[in-house]
């Protein structure tokens, strides 16, 4: 792969809207993404591995619980923060900010809001600091976008939980040390538990073969009468609400993280496109090539400037889900348009991994369907603008 000569745009001064202190995320986070990130992350994606030597450094800059209270290990930072940092990791690949968005708002935030003080301060620090990684399991092999149809249950047998089901398409599963669990009890209502590794009846099998995501593991989760121990029930919030509440905080990460990628595409394309020669001239001076690089740039702001207003909005506890959704579905539509663009700016070069475009591309067909896809995101805005609901 080429050296990472990565430059950010910042074509409407959001840097004017930043404060120092995101403005010292980023960079830390950015240069971290250069020096341990770039220079392994395409071989590790063609070989289809998740690169677990990058765990250690993830938990440093604090990219697991980026928003949770230092108390508990986390960074204790600002959403905008949070967001800003997504963005940089996704610079670099969208599976290492999948293993970081995971670990912060799909397994530290529900033990952080819905668990008991004993389950935070058990597991809380120790993921924090990446002694424990952990995966979410709320997708189903027959209920994916309708999750309420869940089939995972458990039942209530005195001294503990016996949980059976399975769970698909779950990021770290392979790997993970504990699984944030969703499942019926015996009257029908969702709950969140904690599973651990090595409980009897529990297994992970890898999912193989992925063209997208290939630098992050993905699994099943599989329960055959897995005694739970009642203590890891997540005690304060049950429902389907439960686990929607966490994939707002995650969907958030992604409309930042969408920007990264689209960035690094563009990045990408505009200097290859000053550099590279056809018919004598550098193809930056073709109409053509110019109508594709001005409308990512500009595409590219327009998500910046609704990630930093949805940032601002979430700080003071006033986004909606229904504005994170919009979010979410624009910055990542709007992120593969772009990497497909780019790629066509680099010709042949661009389906080599010699450039991260074709990576990103293929990462962020996954990244339009797992969070909720397209579609469903597009529903949730026509029943809030409507009140109808067209599922
Ligand atoms: P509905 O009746 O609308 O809602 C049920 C209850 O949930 C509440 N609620 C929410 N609460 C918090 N946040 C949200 N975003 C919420 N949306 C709804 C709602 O108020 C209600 O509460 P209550 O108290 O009245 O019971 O539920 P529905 O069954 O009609 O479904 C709605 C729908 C389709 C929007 C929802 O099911 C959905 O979002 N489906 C998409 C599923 C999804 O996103 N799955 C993601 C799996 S995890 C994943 O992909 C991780 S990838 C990780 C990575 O690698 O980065
Ligand atoms: P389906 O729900 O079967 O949808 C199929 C198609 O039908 C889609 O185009 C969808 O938009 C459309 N559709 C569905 N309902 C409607 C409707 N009402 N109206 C119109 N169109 C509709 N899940 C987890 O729980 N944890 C994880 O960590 C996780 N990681 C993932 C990692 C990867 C790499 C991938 C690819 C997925 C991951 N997922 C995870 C699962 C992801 O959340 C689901 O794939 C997603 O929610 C969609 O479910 P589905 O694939 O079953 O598609």
């Amino acid at each position: 792969m080429k050296p990472d000569l990565f430059t950010s745009p910042d074509y409407y001064n959001l840097d004017d809207l930043l404060n120092d202190e995101h403005k010292m995320v980023r960079e830390a986070t950015r240069s971290w993404v250069k020096k341990e990130l770039s220079p392994i992350i395409e071989d590790a994606a063609q070989k289809s591995e998740f690169p677990k030597v990058l765990l250690k450094g993830l938990a440093e800059i604090g990219a697991f619980g980026p928003y949770i209270p230092e108390e508990y290990g986390g960074a204790g930072l600002d959403q905008i923060s949070y967001g800003i940092m997504m963005q940089e990791i996704e610079r670099g690949d969208s599976g290492i900010r999948s293993t970081a968005s995971v670990q912060s708002s799909l397994v530290m935030y529900p033990i952080y809001a819905y668990g008991s003080e004993k389950q935070k301060k058990k597991y809380l620090p120790k993921l924090a600091s990446g002694e424990l990684i952990g995966c979410f399991g709320l997708t189903e092999p027959d209920f994916g976008s309708n999750p309420s149809g869940m089939l995972s249950n458990f039942k209530d047998e005195g001294n503990h939980y016996l949980l059976n089901g399975a769970k698909l398409w779950i990021s770290n599963a392979p790997f993970a040390d504990i699984a944030i669990v969703w499942a019926k009890n015996e009257e029908g209502r969702i709950h969140g538990l904690i599973v651990e590794r090595g409980m009897e009846g529990f297994s992970t099998p890898e999912t193989h073969n992925k063209w997208s995501l290939r630098a992050s593991a993905t699994g099943e989760l599989i329960f055959n009468n897995v005694k739970i121990p009642k203590e890891n029930l997540l005690p304060n919030k049950n429902g389907l609400g439960a686990p929607l509440g966490c994939l707002d905080s995650a969907r958030y990460g992604i409309a930042w993280g969408a920007i990264g990628a689209a960035m690094d595409c563009y990045d990408t394309a505009l200097r290859y496109a000053k550099e590279r020669i056809q018919f004598g001239k550098p193809i930056a001076v073709k109409q053509l090539q110019q109508k594709k690089l001005a409308e990512m740039i500009t595409e590219i702001t327009k998500a910046q400037l609704l990630a930093w207003r949805l940032g601002s909005l979430r700080n003071e506890g006033k986004a909606t889900s229904a504005q994170i959704s919009m979010a979410k579905r624009n910055n990542v539509e709007m992120a593969l348009k772009i990497a497909r663009e780019a790629r066509q700016v680099l010709g042949a070069m661009g389906i080599t991994g010699e450039y991260s475009i074709m990576r990103h591309m293929m990462n962020l067909e996954s990244v339009v369907t797992y969070e909720g896809t397209h579609d469903i995101h597009l529903l949730i805005t026509g029943l809030d603008i409507t009140g109808h609901s067209a599922f």
